[in-house]
């Protein structure tokens, strides 16, 4: 389900034709076969690089192929080598042949390359096929055709982002608002009944992945309600982002909802409790003058970001805040990792 999957079709390049030709020269007769070799196709490699993280990039590109090689010619001119392909996909890419119904690779660390297609081979010029009976062969040998593979994509989605929230809180809103995904929005509690991934772009090709899951309630850590174990998707991600909704249908107040989940994050684990924590206030067009917001603020203490999830009101700067915030998680974690 947390799978981002493209389909393409990869060719290597043909080889070249080997040539037929004789050697002419003035003041030369019988100058012999002189046909030169036909190149060799290029391969076809995929490369796991960094700051990649999905297959989007396939979705608009369907075949890919490495160059062919160039004919032989004459004077014993072998034909240029084609230029190998190199595709970049996201480390932890699973490359299956479709029409083998195989797993080729595991594309699991960057930097790693793997060939998937090989060149056809060059053919033999005459030249090659002179013996002392026939001494001017009229015939070269074709290139080799280079390897042609239907090729399935497969990656698992980590989510740099989770949402956490109450019931009805309008995470799964949010999530359509911002991504393609299109989880079931209504307006009773557990709607959202398993995670769901979405990508969410911006400008300049900039783009993180959010994961929504089942709402939370007060008691989840011993079993109340559905959204507990899906915890574990949340405990992956770089930043939480916390929903609340300020008009509560119940009549509930929003700053005990907001610390009941905070209890429950707590009870789950130390670490997903520490991670960082983007606070929303959501449906802020309930709210036309802002009442609840800013009560929200003085009794919690802490930075609030108001959005309506239904308008879009606010939502484009809070994933905006959120590229930053993600991209200054990954940096700070690539500077611990070197220091
Ligand atoms: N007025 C208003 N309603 C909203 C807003 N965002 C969500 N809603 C409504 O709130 C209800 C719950 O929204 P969901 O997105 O399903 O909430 P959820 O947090 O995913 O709920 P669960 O999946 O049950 O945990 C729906 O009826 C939404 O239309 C908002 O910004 N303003
Ligand atoms: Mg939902």
């Amino acid at each position: 389900m947390f799978i981002d999957e493209a389909r393409i079709r990869v060719k290597a390049g043909d080889g070249g034709n080997g040539c037929v030709s004789l050697h002419r020269e003035k003041f030369v007769s019988k100058g012999g076969p002189d046909g030169g070799d036909g190149g060799k196709g290029g391969d076809v490699y995929f490369q796991a690089v960094e700051n990649l993280d999905t297959l989007m990039d396939f979705s608009g590109k369907h075949h890919w192929q490495a160059q062919n090689g160039q004919p032989g010619s004459s004077n014993n001119k072998h034909g240029a080598n084609g230029e190998d392909l190199i595709i970049a996909v996201p480390p932890g890419t699973l490359i299956h042949d479709v029409d083998l119904n195989l797993l080729l690779k595991d594309i699991n660390e960057i930097g790693l390359k793997v060939c998937i297609c090989r060149g056809g081979k060059g053919g033999r010029g005459n030249k090659a096929f002179a013996t002392p009976t026939n001494q001017t062969p009229r015939y070269a040998e074709p290139g080799k055709k280079g390897q042609e593979r239907n090729i399935r994509l497969e990656l698992k989605l980590i989510a740099d982002v989770g949402l956490v929230g109450m019931p009805n809180a309008g995470k799964s809103t949010l999530i359509s608002r911002c991504s393609a995904a299109r989880p079931k929005i209504a307006d009773y509690p557990f709607t959202t009944l398993e995670p769901v991934l979405g990508i969410v772009e911006l400008s300049d090709f900039r783009r993180f992945v959010m994961a929504d899951i089942p709402g939370l309630i007060e008691g989840a850590h011993n079993g109340a309600g559905l959204g507990f174990e899906f915890l574990k998707h949340i405990e992956r991600t770089r930043i939480i982002v916390h929903i609340l909704d300020i008009m509560p249908l119940n009549g509930c107040d929003p700053v005990d909802n907001y610390r009941a989940i905070r209890s429950e994050l707590q009870q789950y684990s130390k670490e997903l409790a520490q991670k960082k924590e983007v606070i929303v206030a959501n449906k802020i067009d309930l709210d036309p003058n802002e009442k609840a917001v800013a009560d929200l603020r003085k009794k919690l203490k802490k930075t609030i970001h108001p959005i309506s999830a239904v308008t879009g009101s606010g939502v484009k700067e809070l994933a905006e805040l959120l590229w930053h915030e993600v991209k200054a998680d990954k940096n700070g974690q690539d500077n611990s990792s070197e220091g």
